[in-house]
């Protein structure tokens, strides 16, 4: 079973290429970030919540996206591997899914972390909010989350860097040049 971490800032591409994996290694996608856009469009008590923190650009407390992603993996215990999008996104995030993975005699086999100038993740981020209308995707909104980056969850990546298990990926290029990258480390 290989299960991988597609980790990088707001807007690095971690969906899109979430997208290009799922399809060539039939892994199970799991997106905090859709989860919790999908409790937001059903608004849910835990979606109306999640939102008043996204449209800040800040982050949704651990235990609530601990627990939704605890539940998608013992709903698909017979998978080939898992491949979590933009979970972990802090140190106790990472630890809970270390802890949550041992349980069931399983581990994360590597962190692919995208790298992207900041000036590229905000261009990319305005121009996703003129086609998908996302309410955080405005450029206060982007700055504040990408501060949430630098200090939550870029630690995230020494845990992995510690356990030998973090590949770094220019991120800049095409869909296809960056998903080409991302293959030579998960063939390697
Ligand atoms: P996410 O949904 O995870 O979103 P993201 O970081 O904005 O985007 P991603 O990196 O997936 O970018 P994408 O492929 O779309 O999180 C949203 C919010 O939910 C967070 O801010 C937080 O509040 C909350 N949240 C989620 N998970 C959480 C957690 N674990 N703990 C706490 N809170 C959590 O790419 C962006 C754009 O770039 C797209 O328009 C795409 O078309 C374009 N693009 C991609 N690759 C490109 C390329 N190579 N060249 C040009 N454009 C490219």
């Amino acid at each position: 079973m290989q299960n991988i971490v597609l980790f990088g800032p707001p807007g690095a591409g971690k969906g899109t290429q979430a997208e290009n994996i799922i399809k060539k290694y039939q892994l199970v996608h799991l997106s905090t970030g859709d989860m919790l856009r999908n409790e937001m469009k059903n608004q849910t008590e835990l979606g109306l919540k999640a939102k008043t923190l996204i449209d800040q650009g800040l982050l949704v407390p651990d235990e609530v996206v601990i627990g939704m992603i605890k539940n998608q993996i013992n709903q698909n215990l017979q998978a080939k591997g898992f491949i979590f999008d933009g979970f972990p996104r802090t140190v106790a995030q990472a630890e809970a899914l270390d802890k949550m993975l041992a349980e069931l005699n399983l581990s994360i086999h590597s962190m692919v972390a995208l790298e992207v100038p900041f000036n590229t993740l905000k261009q990319r981020l305005l121009q996703r909010a003129k086609e998908l209308n996302r309410t955080d995707d405005t450029e206060e909104i982007i700055e504040k989350r990408i501060q949430e980056y630098n200090s939550k969850t870029l630690p995230v990546a020494d845990h992995y860097k510690k356990q030998n298990k973090f590949y770094s990926i220019d991120g800049v290029g095409t869909v296809q040049e960056v998903f080409e990258r991302i293959e030579r480390v998960l063939q390697a």
